[in-house]
């Protein structure tokens, strides 16, 4: 990492290196994340800036009687208390959620969850601020909670949202895909059905930074700055611009540095806009920082689907149908950050990788006394429920049919010439070779010998009545990432295009201006790549610029795994814009027609010529000179581009877990763990490999031990990282990555999305090993060393 050497380090990959010129170049952003130079939001400290702490609701349900701040108010340093009354008066109580809900900002009824904000403390400092949360004295009167998803549904449940007028019960919509009839008929007609409840339990992202902001609005401008970490700041900037009433061109958003988002960071929080009108009261700079159980118990959490999957097969397990029934536990307010027209997020892509001729979904929400949010943790808009649905069918149709889970994949996989496929709810998956990718990783992970083993052990333990037992899982996925065509999405209304604005500098170097914006997965390493190979001038002198308003274009931010296909594409378009400037410029300069120029790595010459050309850097400084360019072109070497994807990018993998699982006490050790991974051309294969390993580990964590439990009050059982547990590098294996590369037919370098595969793909793998371990059919996840053990027993737990 010596400042100024480009960083380059030899290929592992070299024999099928990338098609990209600069590879596994190591990330840029290293230098100072390594060194403890990251700058993120916690680390602004602006003159005269005061800190807002958060008063919570200690009850899931409770009808609020009195709030007294006098006590707080009364401290002597002690700025403002903010209650919901306050907001009342303002018109700001509640707010609009993009899942056509509403959603509080600071309680005023009710609470409706177990840390819900329920005040705002401005102090001088944040220990005077957490404080004087103490001073306020709130009388509840507490109802019944609903925390189980199905009891909500209930007749005499309690109404949890019965501030909107005439509601009568916890339902939130009825959401179907596919054919119903002919899903009918397909079953009707079938040899064999095999169905499964399953839950896949409430998670939560965990970033290791939590959420913060730091609001400033100067009271002489009117102009309101933010600091926030946000995964999608112009979007931000919308969404305050209309709750607050401040014209977009006067409110800056910057995220800085951001420590892990997952999705986490997406959606506008209450204290953020705690923190934007504290700071309109006071007329100072306000801070707010989330603690570690603030932000597990009341930020956006992931998942919460009951399911009850069936799926229609030969009796040699050709799939004919699949069918599933979705209860999802929204929480108290319908907040799900995702494509407005997709109540369940991208869930009805349930039919895999797989030619499945008729499926169908039905997927009901409800309220539940529980922290609102539903979309995130890498999940792709709830493919990663979706993936796990269809690959713990098809092992289940595998146990049932006393058939190997590979065999019964191997039959069902899409085969390459069906491509681009029309899947039975609509999708159409841009292109794919899924036996070439699944039988890499058979053969890589050795699994014939690894069955052997498996038979060996058996009778070894059926014999002697000791050691371990071994399992196999398999899971084969396909994401949709990279959304979307503005004719088929929105988000809250705006269109999902973003736009890269590019810069060459009259000395050859560049910026990229970007909409999306990196919460660690290197955007300013690869998106210089990308420019790099357009053009030929090193990535190490382009600066790539993103999360600030101000300096990039408009556009709607990273999640999804959308920067790639999205971003990525613009930013190749507008570098390709600029190669035709430059061809211009060049062919002004040679003194020849612009069609007799050739374009060779970084620089233009004269068909037939080598020697008559001239270089991207000698073409800039030429462009900004006092050069006679022909009519009609412009100098300078600039282009924007706004790019409407004309479809999603379909990434899959092939993935295989290896576990050994002590029956005695249920502990699962995972042995080993193959995953091939093919996202089209790869950009920078080692970040590749990074973003992998991470979904990889997220997968044995959600397997194997991370939940969000709740006791029947409503308490929250997993507000620290004691309780919540999170995988580290203990449990995971050395991973053994493999890769095929089927470009994406439309994005112009033929890249695809990967930020969320490994999360989407891995947990499916990981239980199905544990199972096949045990021989049980089903349980559900997390398979900690209790559930495991009681599943052995015949005795499934609940979560
Ligand atoms: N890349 C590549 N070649 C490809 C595809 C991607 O080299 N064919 C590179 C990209 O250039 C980028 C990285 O891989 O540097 C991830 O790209 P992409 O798949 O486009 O995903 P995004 O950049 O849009 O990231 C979002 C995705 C999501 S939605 C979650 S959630 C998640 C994830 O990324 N959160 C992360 N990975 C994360 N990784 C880290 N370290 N931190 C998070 O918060
Ligand atoms: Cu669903 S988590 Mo990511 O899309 O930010």
């Amino acid at each position: 990492l010596t400042p100024g050497t480009s960083g380059r380090r030899p290929d592992p990959f070299a024999g099928h290196a990338s098609p990209m010129g600069h590879g596994n170049m190591v990330r840029k952003e290293d230098a100072r994340f390594l060194r403890g130079r990251g700058r993120f939001v916690d680390d602004i400290r602006l003159p005269g800036m005061l800190h807002g702490a958060v008063l919570r609701s200690p009850y899931a349900h409770a009808r609020i009687l009195s709030i007294d701040t006098g006590g707080a108010e009364s401290h002597p340093k002690v700025r403002a208390v903010i209650t919901g009354a306050d907001l009342e008066r303002r018109g700001m109580a509640w707010i609009p959620t993009l899942s056509h809900d509403v959603a509080a900002v600071l309680a005023t009824d009710k609470v409706r969850y177990q840390g819900q904000e329920v005040a705002f403390v401005v102090a001088e400092d944040r220990y005077a601020a957490r404080d004087a949360l103490s001073l306020i004295e709130v009388e509840y009167e507490p109802l019944e909670p609903v925390i189980d998803a199905h009891r909500a549904l209930a007749p005499d449940a309690p109404v949890i949202r019965d501030e909107i007028p005439g509601r009568t019960d916890n339902h939130i919509f009825d959401w179907e895909a596919g054919d119903a009839a002919a899903t009918e008929a397909a079953f009707a007609a079938a040899e064999h059905v095999s169905s499964c409840e399953m839950l896949y339990p409430r998670v939560h992202p965990a970033p290791l930074e939590t959420c913060g902001i730091v609001a400033d609005l100067d009271p002489v401008s009117g102009r309101l700055v933010v600091y926030a970490t946000a995964q999608a700041p112009h979007a931000h900037r919308a969404l305050y611009s209309g709750i607050i009433g401040i014209p977009e061109n006067r409110i800056r958003i910057i995220s800085p540095d951001i420590g892990g988002g997952f999705g986490n960071k997406v959606a506008i929080y209450p204290g953020y806009l705690c923190a934007v009108i504290a700071t309109s009261i006071t007329g100072a700079p306000v801070k707010w920082t989330e603690d570690r159980s603030e932000n597990l118990m009341s930020t956006s959490f992931a998942r919460d689907f009951h399911m009850r999957g069936e799926i229609a097969a030969t009796r040699d397990g050709r799939i004919q149908g699949l069918r599933v029934q979705v209860l999802a536990d929204h929480g108290a307010f319908n907040g799900t950050s995702q494509p407005s027209k997709f109540p369940a997020g991208f869930f009805h892509i349930f039919t895999g990788s797989y030619s499945v001729p008729a499926a169908h979904c039905t997927v009901r929400g409800v309220y539940t006394n529980k922290a609102p949010g539903g979309v995130a943790y890498a999940c792709s808009f709830r493919i990663t429920e979706a993936s796990y649905l269809v690959e713990r069918l098809v092992d289940v149709l595998a146990f049932d049919l006393g058939l190997d889970a590979a065999e019964v994949r191997r039959r069902n996989l899409l085969r390459p010439e069906q491509f681009p496929y029309r899947c039975a709810t609509g999708w159409e998956y841009d292109s794919g070779d899924y036996p070439r990718a699944f039988e890499l990783a058979l053969e890589m992970a050795g699994y014939d010998e690894l069955r052997r083993e498996q038979a060996r052990g058996r009778r070894t333990r059926a014999e002697t009545g000791e050691g371990t037992v071994m399992g196999i899982g398999l899971s084969f996925f396909t994401e949709a990432v990279g959304a979307g065509p503005r004719k088929d999405m929105d988000i809250g209304g705006f269109g999902m295009a973003d736009a890269a604005e590019l810069r060459v500098h009259p000395t050859g170097s560049a910026e990229l201006r970007l909409s999306c914006m990196s919460q660690g997965q290197g955007h300013e390493t690869t998106f210089a790549q990308i420019v790099s190979e357009e053009l030929g001038i090193s990535p190490d002198d382009i600066e790539v610029i993103e999360g600030d308003t101000d300096r990039t274009p408009f556009g709607l931010g990273t999640y999804g795994s959308r920067s790639t296909p999205v971003s990525g594409a613009a930013a190749v378009m507008a570098a390709r814009k600029v190669r035709e400037r430059a061809r211009l410029v060049a062919a002004a300069m040679l003194e020849v027609s612009a069609d007799d120029l050739v374009w060779d790595k970084g620089r233009f010459h004269v068909r037939g010529d080598r020697a008559a050309g001239v270089g991207i850097g000698e073409i800039a400084l030429a462009a900004h000179s006092g050069l006679e360019l022909p009519e009609g072109v412009e100098g300078q070497l600039d282009a924007t581009c706004v790019y409407n994807p004309p479809n999603l990018t379909f990434p899959f993998g092939a993935y295989l877990c290896v576990v050994d699982v002590d029956p005695g006490t249920g502990q699962v050790t995972v042995r080993r763990f193959v995953a091939v991974d093919d996202c089209g051309v790869r950009i920078n294969p080692a970040i590749v490999e990074g973003q992998v390993h991470g979904g990889l580990a997220d997968g044995i964590g959600m397997a194997l031990m991370e939940v969000m439990a709740f006791d029947t009050d409503g308490n929250h059982l997993g507000a620290s990282f004691m309780d919540y547990l999170l995988p580290t590098s203990m449990e995971c294996p050395s991973w053994e990555l493999g890769k095929t590369v089927t470009p994406s037919p439309h994005h112009p370098i033929g890249a695809k999305g990967i930020g969320e595969s490994a999360t989407v793909g891995s947990p499916a793998a990981v239980v199905n090993a544990v199972l096949d371990a045990i021989g049980v059919r089903h349980a559900d996840m997390p398979l900690t060393p209790a559930h495991v053990w009681s599943a052995i027993q015949g005795r499934p737990l609940r979560t």
